[in-house]
């Protein structure tokens, strides 16, 4: 009896291992680490690019970002890395860093900044670590916004514009200048109204799923179970 019980313990934890779904599961899920899986995606298809940028004092009036809503439904994700499509207007510009805020909802706009980043470490063009992980949980709406810590007039200045698709997924990105520079935008506003048509922003994101706490509690239990029996048979 004590053997088949043994038994049934270590197959129910080789099933566990393998019963997730494999596009979710990364090479470091095991051991918490990024894995290389893009958990979001909304990839450029060349329609516009719009500034989305933080300049120097002289041009804060022109200071402006974009935002979009993401919302994952299978899993709740630590979001590790970001991938933002963009480009630059003369091609020698160096941008300092890029903030990397999330906002929350309120109701179909972004609402508070409930995280901030400020991404230096380049590991492919417009790819970009996130100094701290952002955890993104499952079925809730989130704004993520990219904006290029860029001088406008200084050396190696100039402009970086985010690019976007005309494939929305959620409702459409959106776009604010407070200091009014560009005339649009005081307020949130639809970014696609720029240009006159319906845009997302585009950017992915890598990360991983967060273990489910019931699934790493049933492992202790199974294996604290499958410890207890080794001791019972000595
Ligand atoms: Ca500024
Ligand atoms: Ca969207």
């Amino acid at each position: 009896m004590r053997i088949v019980l043994l038994c049934s313990a270590v197959l129910l934890i080789a099933s566990a291992a393998f019963a997730a779904d494999p596009n979710l599961f990364g090479k470091g899920w095991a051991d918490g680490h990024a894995a290389s899986d893009v958990i979001w995606s909304q990839p450029a298809d060349g329609s516009a690019a719009l500034a989305s940028q933080n300049f120097e004092a002289a041009y804060d009036a022109y200071d402006c970002w974009g935002a979009d809503d993401v919302k994952f439904t299978k899993a709740s994700f630590y979001v590790t890395d970001v991938h933002v499509f963009g480009e630059f207007r003369y091609g020698t510009e160096i941008p300092k860093g890029y903030f990397v805020r999330v906002f929350d909802d309120n109701g179909g706009k972004p609402g508070s900044v409930i995280y901030n980043d400020y991404a230096k470490v380049k590991t492919a063009e417009w790819s970009w670590v996130l100094t701290n992980k952002f955890l993104a949980n499952q079925n809730k709406v989130y704004w993520f916004s990219f904006q290029a810590d860029l001088p406008f007039a200084e050396a190696n200045g100039g402009q970086w514009y985010w690019e976007a698709t005309q494939k929305i997924t959620g409702v459409e990105g959106k776009w604010q200048n407070p200091g009014g520079g560009f005339g649009m935008g005081v307020n949130w506003i639809d970014a696609g109204d720029l240009v006159g048509l319906n845009v997302d922003w585009a950017f992915e994101l890598t990360g991983y799923v967060v273990p489910e706490p019931g699934t790493t509690a049933l492992l202790g239990t199974l294996l604290l179970g499958v410890g207890g029996l080794l001791w019972r048979r000595k």
